[in-house]
């Protein structure tokens, strides 16, 4: 990767020669070229900036340099476009997501504007040589763009390939899988009377990733909220009876889950994926149906109904990112709680091939039954009530 830097601060830019960037540059993944943005002004006073027009407050950075700087370093020229970075409080936010899109690129080129901003035209004209990125740190007003300039540097650098020798620290870290870090701590284990948390002492793998991803949430829920969906930290859920309001939500879950039994089965010859809201509202009055509801949004259901001594359970569903959380458990063990008095058996159908379901309802006392007819594709269980 080649990266360029026009600035009217050149020495700003110094810290490029230490650390992350200096690494990659010893190990040949990395070129850097920091460009005084004045060797393209030809008056005596080497200016950079001028009045806006329309009037108002401050300096605005002309567009002569900035544009003989990019003919200098032959933007649009020769194979392979650069991508041309403008760093501005008015840009897109800089994230990892970001950082990373940024680390595919084979040239990177930063124009550091000072004052109150570059001529628009600047923008305009970069774009038909390149790709041209408005990025910011973030909504404060710093001084000049240098800082967010070495700031997207350090955040892009370290993901080059080849650069960062453990893979697994960078997709540990605060940001990648999209929470804050969790709290870390190094020996010795008491100090100063402050005691290390036990399970980190424990050496049980599974319950220190629990608690590390317990405590993730935790942080991410109360320092930005912002990054959590509104269902995933909430460990509070019920089963409700449904009401005819919840149809237009279960037909949009009851699509979510059944793609997956469409995949695991390959075929889409499954009713549940060609309902439409008035199927699901007739659903509602002939089956006795429960919805669980998390922070408000319906994220699982399951229906049953008496025919004769069997009961009959369906629609078993826990929305795609919430499964694994005991949910389907639950909701299985509920509906057969209100299994109609007369019941003798418990019974349902699930694709032949959803090895995820056979699992679950293995595991809740199910057996297959062949002797019984299920349509194609399908199987039958059953399991005694007790
Ligand atoms: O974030 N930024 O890129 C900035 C650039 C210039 C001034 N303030 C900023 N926040």
């Amino acid at each position: 990767m080649r990266l360029d830097y026009l600035t009217i601060f050149p020495d700003y830019l110094d810290p490029l020669q230490l650390s992350l960037p200096g690494k990659a540059i010893e190990k040949g993944l990395l070129e850097l070229h920091v460009h005084d943005l004045r060797q393209w002004t030809h008056d005596r006073h080497h200016t950079v900036d001028d009045t806006p027009y329309g009037g108002g407050a401050g300096m605005v950075m002309k567009p002569e340099p900035f544009g003989e700087a990019f003919e200098a370093l032959a933007l649009g020229e020769g194979e392979g476009e650069a991508t041309i970075l403008f760093t501005t409080p008015s840009g897109e936010p800089l994230t990892q997501s970001l950082a990373r899109e940024l680390s595919t690129r084979e040239r990177l080129v930063f124009a550091c504007g000072r004052y109150e901003g570059i001529d628009q035209r600047v923008l305009d004209h970069a774009g038909t040589l390149g790709e041209v990125r408005e990025i910011s740190l973030g909504d404060y007003v710093l001084n000049g763009g240098e800082v967010a300039a070495l700031a997207i540097t350090e955040a892009v650098v370290r993901l080059l390939p080849g650069f960062m020798g453990n893979a697994a620290s960078l997709v540990e870290e605060s940001h990648e899988d999209g929470l804050l870090e969790y709290p870390v701590y190094t020996k010795p284990a008491t100090w100063r009377d402050r005691e290390v948390p036990a399970v980190l002492l424990s050496g049980d793998h599974g319950r220190i990733a629990a608690w590390r991803h317990e405590q993730a949430l935790r942080r991410t829920a109360e320092r930005r909220p912002d990054l959590i969906h509104a269902s995933q930290g909430a460990s509070e859920w019920e089963i409700v009876p449904a009401v005819r309001a919840d149809a237009p939500e279960l037909l949009t879950l009851q699509l979510a889950c059944w793609v997956q039994e469409a995949l695991d089965n390959d075929t889409l010859d499954i009713p549940a994926l060609h309902e439409s809201l008035d199927d699901v509202l007739a659903h509602l009055e002939a089956w006795d149906v429960y919805v669980v509801r998390a922070a408000g949004r319906l994220v699982g259901s399951v229906s049953g109904h008496a025919e004769g001594d069997l009961w009959s359970i369906g629609r078993l569903m826990v929305a795609p990112d919430q499964q694994g959380r005991g949910m389907g458990r639950a909701l299985l063990a509920h509906i057969e709680s209100v299994a109609a008095p007369a019941t003798t058996t418990y019974g349902l159908f699930t694709g032949e091939r959803s090895a995820r379901n056979h699992r679950i309802y293995k595991k809740a006392g199910y057996r297959l039954r062949g002797d019984l007819a299920a349509a194609p594709g399908a199987v039958t269980l059953t399991k005694r009530r007790r």
